[in-house]
């Protein structure tokens, strides 16, 4: 194969079957035979726009094949998860899992880059995990003018969920080379399908651009969701400051929701606060109000149960955000769940995005239902999510009940 992508999550399959259309011969690599054998049958196992045609296309043409083995390929692509681990640390152990699955197949002139959104310095460890199991080859370092026999780069992946397929192509790349000659080879794969800009650096500064664009927009929204706390105790309406404050020239102030979530915004801050602990003051206090956010929707709401005995609460939304089936670090699944833990029977849960409640609502009492079903039963009404399904809501629908409107979608 030309192309080996290791790693066939909501990046990887994507950008393997994306490859595929533009013509290279792809291999998806996956540990789960499952994700394999729904990919070989040509379907995708994840909901993204027009990704379940791009797979099927790509499986009928042949460009694209799925393997739970690393093959031997031209290019390898690395996009396995990079979650938190214990104590807000990252783990890179999948990353290392790879380079130690590619290491024994690589073969000189074969280039590896790195997707996967890292820790500074994980491209330098995945150098380190090849010279160690591949001691017959010159393996590029940072700073080495050596001539390498492979080479290594990190690209990070930079697309929005919901728009990942026209994002790939669309947005500018930064292709982060361990040396130029690194960089220069792995945009032999970009430049076939980028329609962006490729923008070249080293790959240690490709791994910061990555956790600062995520910790960036971490930390404006919680300007945001503090703006709502204030907002609260000083009794002004937030989306009227915000509306208002917006019309400055140089002020542009995002939206306060039910707190932060997706496997993205909410974990990648971390990594930038694990590598500089002490300096990152501002990154971690972000986190941490987000995270308050959710803890201050909860108990906004816990006060309406209070209010109306007995009544029941519409809970609108469990994914992370609107239009899409991702419920991963969710905050609306996080209230969801700790409010159906103690009040069950009261939590009807409206989400056009899943035909049954997840897991962690079993043996709670609490109900998915229609939105008709929870307007004429539900005393409270909760926004946690402003899909699209939602926004016809009007304030006759919602007349005579109590609401509460997390992300301002009434308003707007
Ligand atoms: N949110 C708000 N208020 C806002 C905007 C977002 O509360 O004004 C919330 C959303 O509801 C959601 C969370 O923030 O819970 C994150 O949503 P998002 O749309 O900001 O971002 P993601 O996680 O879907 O994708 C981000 C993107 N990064 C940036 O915009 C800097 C995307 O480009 C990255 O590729 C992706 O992370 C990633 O994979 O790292």
């Amino acid at each position: 194969h030309q192309v080996a992508v290791i790693g066939l999550g909501y990046i990887g399959l994507p950008t393997a079957a994306l490859l595929a259309s533009y013509g290279w011969s792809v291999c998806g690599v996956d540990v789960s035979q499952r994700v394999v054998d729904t990919v070989n049958a040509g379907g995708a196992h994840i909901e993204e726009r027009d990704l379940d045609k791009l797979v099927h296309d790509a499986i009928t043409a042949q460009t694209l094949t799925a393997s739970t083995k690393v093959p031997s390929a031209s290019f390898y692509m690395i996009a396995v998860p990079t979650p938190l681990g214990a104590d807000n640390t990252p783990d890179i152990s999948y990353v290392e899992a790879a380079a130690r699955a590619i290491a024994p197949k690589i073969l000189p002139g074969a280039c590896v880059i790195i997707e996967s959104t890292s820790p500074v310095g994980t491209t330098e460890r995945v150098a380190a995990i090849i010279a160690e199991v591949r001691p017959d080859l010159v393996v590029p370092r940072d700073g080495s003018t050596e001539e390498a026999d492979i080479a290594l780069a990190y690209c990070p992946e930079r697309v929005l969920p919901g728009r990942i397929v026209k994002e790939l192509v669309h947005n500018d790349r930064v292709i982060g080379g361990v040396t130029a000659a690194c960089a220069e080879r792995a945009a032999v794969l970009y430049t076939s399908f980028v329609k962006g800009d490729c923008l070249y650096t080293t790959a240690r500064v490709a791994e910061t651009v990555k956790l600062v664009e995520n910790s960036f927009r971490d930390v404006n929204i919680a300007f945001a969701n503090e703006l709502s706390m204030i907002a609260d105790v000083i009794g002004v309406d937030v989306w009227d400051v915000i509306r208002l404050a917006n019309r400055h020239p140089r002020v542009n102030i995002l939206q306060p929701g039910p707190g932060v979530g997706g496997h993205c915004i909410a974990v990648d801050p971390w990594f930038l606060v694990a590598g500089a602990p002490d300096a990152a003051r501002l990154v971690r206090t972000a986190r941490e109000v987000n995270d308050q956010k959710a803890v201050h929707t909860e108990t906004r709401i816990r006060a309406l149960l209070e209010a109306v005995p007995g009544g029941k609460v519409a809970l609108l939304g469990l994914a992370f955000k609107p239009d899409i089936d991702d419920f991963r670090e969710s905050p609306a699944l996080e209230i969801g769940e700790a409010l159906a833990h103690t009040h069950g029977s009261r939590i009807l849960v409206v989400e056009p995005f899943t035909e049954d409640l997840p897991a962690c609502f079993t043996g709670t009492g609490a109900q998915l239902v229609t939105l008709d079903a929870a307007l004429r039963t539900a005393e409270i009404v909760v926004v946690l999510v402003d899909h699209t399904a939602f926004k016809h809501l009007s304030p006759h629908d919602l007349a005579g009940k109590l609401v509460f409107d997390t992300r301002g979608m009434l308003r707007r």
